[in-house]
């Protein structure tokens, strides 16, 4: 039977349709996202919650005008079913396929590429003051969760919206949830608004009211502003209003008529106007289906370096009472939640608020106790001036464990973790490491916990590495020194991270074809090991850095410099990393390879590398002389 779906190329076609097919469309929509989420992966909870709302709002704003904005935009699914997508959606998340966030190089229905969470109010907000100078006529909608709304900058724009004034229509979707329950004291505050228990009464109130009257004219504003006011007297005074917006609600998310004829009147409000929309969210996040392999049972995988993580950080805390953890509203993805439910006390969850967590880190520092902030690499941007101001410039002893770094896979270019050793390299007194293995991410953990003074430690999103052949007895840490895995006349790859095992392997190919490699374990970004650089690049036909990140201002521009400092040869590196441009998406081995990050193209760039030497060859450059 051929589907509602199937015949909406955007909300011209929608609105062919009459307000009782709208409940089936919206089965249809769920329906779709089900079977493509469960095929490739990809947000499930945040889309299946406003299947309702988004097509309430592409029937009654034109948003090739308009403009609408998802905060975060893990929820822009349905968006993208009802904007031209739909025949594409099949290929969301994958390779050259449909991105699983709103993408601007996708469709002119989204203005904005975005990923991280607080940034819509203030880039609508940012829309609707240039409308009003450019002299646009368009209306302005931001849909934010009750998660970002826990964001510094959602706050920040609040303040600034609701003093500006500008036409600007805020959707607060409320499902109680972030990714895990949404925490702090705006959380309950919105959890007693949802459990007022005249809420869904007061609801049909605002309906009714706005249902009787006619559509335009002093009397709809007169009824609007009864409507209000009944609102904020039964369930007492708004935080929304006092900050200078109109606040509707809470509604039931899930009703299209109720949201079709709430908006209807809504988007004719001037100035900032919020509606509270109350919604349900599935689990999260879906992950693809493995694979079934042959009919031997898979061998037992080797954990992720956040499990890695998770283990270590809860057996250091039970080793010592000062250690305590932070989080920025992701227990669950940084590998803390274990420990929040053995040491309650002694962790905290600061919401969506990096910044704030890393200030926060810094005071559990200044108090004598050893914080470990476990954030995401892209995430961590964020806190960028903390970790400056609050910590290094303190020398306080923080340890940042920075999960996600290098390339996430899926989730594309607005969650890469590709600059962090260039955002961070730079800081005085900040030691940059990442361990080759699961078990050097353990030992990193406890030489942090014991150095006096700020620590960074990044890792992929990947199990943890393994070398095969190889028993590696992991020799102990001493600061700024790398450790050589073995040695080979033929060039030189220093590596940094999870990129050993990649290099290791690389080197193990090669050998097979007699070129013998010298593969370095850098383990320290910062400081660098000045005495193997300045011995490596003397010795070493080449020396190949290689990283999970971006090639500017990462670990192979700090050997470029060292090499520089100690007036070394610098044509002797080799820089391999991350291109200068955002990474697409894609699965990670996928990325890699484009990256020419994977040990094929490493030994591809060695074997090039080793050819120029080759007696008989053509030189690969030629110097011109001055003059
Ligand atoms: C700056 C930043 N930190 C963390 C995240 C990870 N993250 C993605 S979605 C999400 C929860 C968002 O919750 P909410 O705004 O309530 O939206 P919902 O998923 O409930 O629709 C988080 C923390 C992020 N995207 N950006």
């Amino acid at each position: 039977m051929a589907r509602l779906l199937d015949g909406i190329q955007d909300y011209r076609d929608l609105r062919k349709l009459t307000l009782e097919q709208l409940p089936l469309l919206a089965r249809e929509m769920r329906e779709e996202i089900e079977r493509v989420v469960q095929a490739n992966g990809g947000h499930w909870g945040s889309n299946v919650g406003v299947v309702e709302l988004t097509i309430a709002l592409h029937y009654l704003f034109d948003f090739d005008q308009d403009r609408l904005i998802f905060d975060v935009s893990h929820q822009c699914y349905p968006h993208k079913l009802l904007t031209g997508r739909r025949d594409r959606f099949p290929t969301l998340r994958q390779l050259g396929g449909l991105s699983g966030f709103a993408n601007r190089d996708e469709s002119p229905f989204d203005p904005f590429t975005s990923g991280h969470a607080g940034t819509a109010l203030s880039t609508a907000l940012g829309i609707a003051c240039g409308d009003e100078i450019a002299g646009t006529k368009r209306r302005v909608v931001a849909v934010v969760g009750d998660g970002a709304l826990t964001c510094g900058q959602t706050l920040e724009a609040l303040n600034h919206a609701g003093a500006l004034k500008k036409d600007l229509l805020v959707v607060l979707n409320d499902n109680a949830m972030s990714i895990s329950p949404t925490v702090g004291a705006l959380a309950n505050y919105l959890n007693r608004i949802r459990m007022a228990p005249l809420y869904e009464e007061l609801a049909e109130d605002v309906r009714r009211i706005l249902d009787r009257i006619p559509m335009v004219g002093p009397t709809m504003e007169k009824a609007l502003a009864r409507a209000r006011q009944l609102l904020e007297t039964t369930i007492g005074g708004h935080i929304f209003s006092e900050l200078g917006f109109h606040y509707f609600g809470p509604v039931d998310g899930h009703s299209i008529p109720v949201l079709i004829d709430t908006l209807k009147h809504l988007r004719k409000q001037k100035g900032p106007v919020l509606l509270h929309i109350v919604t349900k969210k599935g689990p999260h996040y879906a992950a693809p289906p493995r694979p079934v392999a042959g009919t031997s049972p898979p061998p037992p995988p080797r954990p992720a370096y956040t499990e890695v993580f998770a283990d270590a950080v809860l057996e250091a805390a039970r080793r010592n009472p000062r250690v305590v953890t932070v989080t920025a509203a992701m227990p669950e993805g940084a590998g803390l939640a274990r420990f929040a439910r053995e040491f309650p006390a002694r962790h905290f969850d600061a919401a969506i608020a990096e910044q704030h967590a890393l200030g926060l880190a810094a005071g559990l520092a200044a108090a004598g106790l050893r914080p470990v902030c476990a954030i995401y690499s892209t995430f961590l941007q964020r806190g960028f001036d903390q970790i400056f101001h609050e910590i290094c410039l303190q020398r306080l002893p923080v340890i940042l464990a920075i999960d996600r770094a290098g390339l996430v896979g899926q989730d594309g270019p607005t969650h890469h973790g590709a600059f962090d050793i260039a955002y961070l390299r730079f800081l005085p007194g900040l030691v940059l490491m990442a361990p080759r293995d699961g078990a050097e991410l353990a030992a990193m953990l406890d030489f942090a916990l014991a150095h006096d003074g700020p620590v960074a430690i990044r890792w992929p999103r990947e199990t943890a590495a393994d070398y095969p052949g190889l028993v590696l007895r992991p020799a102990p840490l001493r600061l700024g020194q790398a450790e050589v895995l073995r040695q080979g006349p033929d060039g030189a790859l220093l590596a940094y991270g999870h990129m050993v095992e990649t290099a290791w392997r690389a080197a193990a190919d090669l050998e097979r074809e007699g070129i013998r490699l010298t593969v370095v374990n850098a383990r320290f970004a910062k400081p660098i090991d000045e005495e193997l650089v300045s011995s490596l690049t003397r010795e070493a036909p080449f020396v190949m850095t290689l990283e999970e990140h971006t090639v500017i201002g990462g670990f192979g521009s700090a050997v470029l410099e060292a090499v520089i400092r100690q007036r070394g040869n610098p044509d002797r590196i080799v820089p391999l990393g991350l291109p200068d441009r955002f990474v697409e998406h894609g699965t990670r081995p996928q990325l890699l390879a484009r990256c020419g990050l994977d040990a094929a193209s490493i030994a591809a760039a060695v074997r090039e590398r080793a050819a120029r030497r080759a007696p008989g060859s053509a030189p690969a450059y030629i110097r011109v002389q001055n003059g």
